[in-house]
């Protein structure tokens, strides 16, 4: 049985997609495995086009990969999906709908699906998701597209995560654009105003174009107290892109090919202005400090002895001391 798990790179490079299904098994359950599987692929994950899909639930973003998908298809393009499925935190499973829509292409062999049920803490799901991709980009795809729910998750993994990041609004769900500009907005490169089909598309993409024209700036710095505001250069070239609203309707695809012609617009205007290397920075800069803080955290917490710690939980619970002052005692036992 032992063997049967072990995985050659050189199969997942070659589009193997047996050795990829156990490959992502292996990531996905941060198996031992999983370090010298991900030393081999990660140096092939950069040809890939990796598309971000994100926006709030129901606006239609798994019909649209769906869409997208079938389409490059047609263009002999080949599509890996990544589908970060939104979990019902009672059921702690993924949502059915979306994995039985995306069988829809499950016969074709230019297509390779792999739905995250996505357990766990959504730093954590993050982390997992940036090594899926990886093993996606390796195996040879064209393209990856990347669905994931952009309500709670960070913006800043959402937007390293992918070279193009498409943001998907649909019409009359409550009205949310409000909410949408706190954040979502920004990491934009193209907006989508799917349910073309719906009547009142047209007066939510002017409303989003209103706020484009605004102005939002794109955040070059990113959150505060992370790593990632030391090591991205400062005064990165932007690509002067502008971000454009394309109307969508998945249900029958128009618009779709437009879509795509844009996303590859996008990367090109990357690689011209150079904006491809800050971004690739960027995204390592995200990714090592997010594993450096895990790795951080698990080797302080080793210091200290678990009776020391509970007994400080049962002082707290107690009131004979504060949470904060609890902290503070712990901390100074650290070397
Ligand atoms: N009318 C209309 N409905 C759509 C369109 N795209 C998706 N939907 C429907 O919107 C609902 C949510 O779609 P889904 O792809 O699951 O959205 P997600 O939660 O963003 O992944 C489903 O009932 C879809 O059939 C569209 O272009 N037009
Ligand atoms: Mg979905």
């Amino acid at each position: 049985m032992a063997r049967r798990r072990q995985v050659s790179p050189e199969d997942v490079l070659a589009g193997d997609r047996r050795a990829l299904a156990r490959a992502l098994t292996l990531v996905e359950n941060d198996a031992p495995a999983k370090r010298p599987l991900l030393e081999a692929l990660y140096p092939h994950s950069g040809a890939a086009h990796v598309i971000g899909v994100t926006g709030a639930p129901g606006t239609g973003k798994s019909s649209l990969v769906n869409r997208m998908a079938l389409e490059l298809r047609q263009q002999g393009r080949t599509v890996g999906i990544v589908a970060v499925d939104p979990t019902s935190p009672f059921s702690g499973g993924a949502i059915l709908g979306d994995r039985i829509r995306m069988r829809d292409l499950s016969g074709d062999p230019g297509i390779f699906i792999r739905s995250m049920a996505s357990r766990g803490s959504l730093g954590g799901l993050a982390r997992t998701t940036y090594d899926v991709v990886s093993v996606m980009a390796a195996a040879g795809f064209d393209v990856v597209l990347v669905e994931t729910v952009g309500a709670g998750q960070s913006e800043t993994e959402v937007a390293t995560l992918a070279q193009t990041t498409i943001v998907v609004e649909a019409p009359g769900l409550g009205d949310d654009i409000q909410a949408l500009k706190a954040g979502i907005l920004e990491i934009a490169d193209i907006l989508v105003v799917n349910k073309a089909d719906d009547p009142r598309s047209a007066s939510t993409a002017r409303a989003l174009q209103a706020m484009l024209d605004l102005g939002t700036e794109r955040p070059h710095t990113l959150h505060h107290g992370q790593l990632i505001a030391v090591v991205t250069p400062p005064g990165a070239p932007d690509t002067g892109w502008q971000v454009p609203i394309q109307l969508t309707n998945a249900h029958n695809g128009e618009g779709v090919p437009d879509l795509l012609d844009q996303a590859a617009a996008h990367r090109a205007s990357l690689t011209r202005s150079g904006a491809q290397a800050t971004r690739a920075r960027a995204k390592a800069a995200v990714e090592v400090d997010g594993l450096l803080r895990d790795a951080l955290l698990a080797h302080l917490l080793e210091a200290i002895p678990p009776e020391r710690l509970q007994q400080v939980i049962g002082a707290v619970a107690a009131r004979q001391t504060t949470p904060h002052a609890a902290v503070e005692t712990l901390m100074d036992d650290l070397p």
